[in-house]
């Protein structure tokens, strides 16, 4: 196995390729930050830093999306490529580690990239992000006062607000007899084999810190050892960690309780009525996804047309109709079926915002590799 400092000194020297890099890094248990912010220090194969204050040409013809799944309308991407001419690719995702996995190991080609708000300390410290041009950004002003200047953001140099959501608990109101109301419901075992949690660390063991009363960044180890405890527990009951794909199986009655975001709990409701979505009583997190432009974007103009498009209020009440989330778009909301109100003070006081990890990140990643094992 390959340790860390030769691993970075390799790096350095230039006999490692960045993307070997990061598989035998994550390989020998390097957390994302830890990665990042190696990658930062050792400079090398850094994508060239174009355009980052630079006029930017022209629409190119191209526009690569790296997306979260089910994030988008039916009509989003074709409306865009017929109106600017552009052709679209789009890849999918399924959590934030996944996806910064592959731009830290220098995926370059994309264009437009969706993480949530408690990844962006480890994109900027690999330095992977383009400052936008704001003047390029057109509608910008459609946005509500409450995504603005966010902390993960200050000034929204870099990022456009997309979306927002929560997670909680999806459940079958015909099967299930008692409306859950607590993370706790998960150690039951009249359910056994019909629940499912996220496959999405951040949320699996934040939700079983909320249910004890921690913070769910929280990075006290008897907190994390509880929470590991707890997982372990529940893991006994679950069919599986599954995220977005769960809905099919909800829809089926395959599972009847599943931890999952707001959204995509909405998304099956649309399939099925009789899908309901609850925040546990103990609180839950709140999460808020932004679009960034990676600096080694091959497209940059299009993807400043593209976001700009997004904060049209008809495109962002589309996407919002489409997926369930919420809009940060306050022209696009009236434009809504659901109309999604933002979250008042009261019910901030239940949610939390996932915040960095920074070097504790590596404690969370043991544990989530232990409750997988256990
Ligand atoms: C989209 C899920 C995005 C929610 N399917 C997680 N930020």
């Amino acid at each position: 196995m390959p340790n860390a400092p030769c691993l970075a000194d390799a790096l350095a020297r230039g006999h490692l390729s960045r993307r070997t890099f990061v598989r035998q890094a994550l390989g020998a248990g390097l957390t994302l930050p830890a990665i990042a912010t190696i990658l930062a220090a050792c400079g090398r194969d850094r994508p060239a830093d174009t355009g980052a204050t630079a006029e930017l040409g022209p629409i190119e013809k191209e526009l690569r999306l790296y997306l979260w799944s089910d994030y988008l309308a039916d009509s989003t991407i074709p409306d865009f490529e017929r109106e600017f001419g552009v052709s679209v690719t789009l890849d999918t995702y399924e959590s934030n580690e996944e996806m910064a996995a592959k731009l830290l190991a220098g995926a370059t080609g994309y264009d437009v990239v969706l993480p949530s708000s408690y990844l962006f300390p480890v994109l900027f410290s690999a330095d992977l992000l383009l400052p936008l041009q704001r003047n390029l950004l057109t509608n910008w002003g459609n946005l509500a006062p409450m995504f603005l200047d966010p902390s993960w953001d200050p000034g929204n140099t870099h990022s456009v607000p997309f979306g927002w959501g929560t997670t909680g608990l999806a459940y079958r109101r015909d099967l299930v007899p008692t409306p859950p109301d607590s993370w706790a419901v998960l150690f039951d075992e009249k359910f056994r084999g019909k629940m499912t949690m996220l496959d999405d660390l951040r949320d699996v063991i934040g939700s079983f810190l909320k249910l004890r009363g921690h913070s769910l960044n929280s990075v006290d180890p008897a907190a994390l050892a509880e929470a590991k405890a707890d997982a372990i527990r529940a893991k006994a009951n679950l069919k599986a960690y599954v995220s977005a794909p769960v809905k099919a199986q909800l829809v089926a009655g395959d599972v009847w309780i599943a931890q999952l975001w707001s959204g995509d709990a909405a998304q099956a409701t649309t399939e099925q009525a009789e899908i309901a979505f609850t925040i546990p009583k103990e609180g839950s997190m709140i999460f808020a996804d932004a679009m960034v432009v990676p600096r080694s974007a091959p497209h940059k103009r299009a993807a400043h047309e593209f976001m700009n498009y997004i904060l049209r209020p008809e495109v962002g009440a589309a996407i919002a109709d489409t997926t369930g989330y919420g809009t940060p778009n306050q022209a696009a909301l009236p434009l809504t079926r659901a109309k999604t109100p933002y979250p008042t003070a009261e019910e901030l006081t239940r949610l939390e915002y996932q915040t960095d990890l920074a070097e504790n990140s590596a404690l969370w990643d043991r544990i989530w590799t232990e409750i997988k094992a256990g």
